[in-house]
């Protein structure tokens, strides 16, 4: 590893003492090193609280003048209207830096090269790329969320080595092992939202808080069209976070009062031809609501839906070495005719968890990292897609 990365490691770890916090903004870690020596150091906090930049020059006063700032995020340098800090490149131009290196582009429209350009225009030596595919990885759900304004969707799976996610009778605890289900919680804090269907919250009536491991508890979404679930659940009542409920204008009017004075935020939506819910319209509102991520969690009627309307990002399974022959399949019918056309999965990784094994990965790579060109120049910006997927 050479100085550069060891810099841009810290910068990483820096970035992900923010997890859970920032969004909608990105994790971002900044260094500041002046003769291989970190000089100071700093990180974006929480939503709306200084850049991880200038808190790392702040720390660093006049030791900045001709240091080297390492970032795992192009600097910013826009002034919308509804930004609310300003700008990371004028305070590193102000502050006599003479070489900043990042790690990855910026993809919101505002910034997206322009603040590399800005460096540069004042001189500065800029070095970009440097463990681009950590970075990448890190921020991937402010990546999506950024240029196309619809929720990340991660869809997570505890299967049997059948593929089964409940038994026969329906039940379907403790399907994975304790190891994969910490992992879950830990997913969940990162996440700004958890979901789940009607059957789920029926069956199992969960509270999807954060229980094994320190975090914040994510906002609850649950797909009940008919809202047949949400009244008189265990979540309706509790104040561990915002419950979002996705339902249709008709049952919005005939059951919609018995949610009166719980806290339950009603989204209506259209439904589709079958009569569910149109879940791309779903996401939109989502979105529109300032949630960037979701962490889907089940059940089968969902996944399925999500997976068939191209609305999921990443896909996790865990899979329990154990057997359940008959039982309901985390899947159902996605639209795939012949084996040939079947989806397959994109920059997978594969891990063991305790006694099980997640296999993880893009469905759909454009999707997560969109287009990712810089404005003017038409330079494509590859370090997403490209290199998290170089086997492509
Ligand atoms: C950076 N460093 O630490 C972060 C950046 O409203 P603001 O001022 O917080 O700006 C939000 C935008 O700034 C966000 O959409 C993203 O493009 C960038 N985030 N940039 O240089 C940071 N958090
Ligand atoms: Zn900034």
């Amino acid at each position: 590893m050479d100085s550069d990365q060891r810099h841009m490691v810290r910068a990483l770890e820096l970035a992900r003492l923010g997890a859970g916090r920032t969004s909608p903004n990105p994790m971002v870690g900044a260094v500041v090193v002046v003769d291989d020596e970190v000089v100071a150091e700093g990180w974006h906090e929480s939503y709306g609280a200084p850049h991880a930049e200038a808190k790392a020059l702040e720390s660093a006063g006049s030791t900045a003048r001709g240091s080297t700032l390492y970032c795992n995020l192009e600097p910013c340098c826009h002034r919308t209207p509804d930004k609310r800090t300003p700008p990371c490149t004028e305070k590193i131009i102000d502050a006599g830096v003479s070489r900043v290196v990042f790690a990855v582009y910026d993809p919101n429209p505002h910034v997206a090269g322009l603040g590399e350009q800005a460096l540069k225009q004042a001189g500065i030596s800029v070095t970009y790329g440097v463990l681009r595919d950590e970075a990448s990885l890190l921020n991937e759900p402010f990546f999506a969320w950024i240029q196309r304004s619809v929720p990340y969707v991660h869809l997570k799976i505890a299967a049997t080595l059948d593929g089964r996610i409940a038994s026969r009778d329906g039940s379907s605890h403790w399907i994975s092992g304790e190891q994969s289900r910490i992992e879950v919680h830990r997913l969940r804090s990162k996440y700004d939202a958890v979901m789940v269907g009607a059957g789920t919250m029926i069956s199992d009536d969960p509270s999807l808080t954060v229980r094994h491991v320190e975090g914040r508890n994510p906002a609850r979404i649950i797909v009940d069209s008919g809202l047949r679930a949400v009244p008189g659940s265990r979540m309706a009542s509790d104040d561990a976070a915002p419950v979002y409920v996705l339902c249709t204008r008709e049952a919005e009017i005939r059951r919609g009062g018995e949610l009166a004075g719980t806290k339950v935020k009603l989204i209506t939506c259209p439904t589709d031809a079958s009569g569910h819910i149109d879940l791309f319209v779903a996401m939109q509102e989502i979105g529109r609501r300032g949630i960037t991520s979701i962490l889907v969690e089940g059940g089968r009627g969902l996944a399925t839906a999500m997976i068939r309307r191209h609305l999921v990002d990443r896909l996790s399974v865990y899979t329990n070495p154990s057997l359940m022959g008959a039982g309901v399949e985390w899947l159902g019918d996605i639209g795939v005719e012949g084996a040939e056309s079947r989806p397959h999965l994109r920059c997978v990784t594969t891990r063991t968890v305790g006694e099980d094994v997640l296999v993880t990965g893009l469905i759909d790579p454009a999707r997560t990292y969109g287009s990712l060109r810089a404005p003017g120049e038409g330079r494509a910006f590859d370090q997403m897609a490209g290199v998290l997927c170089l086997q492509d």
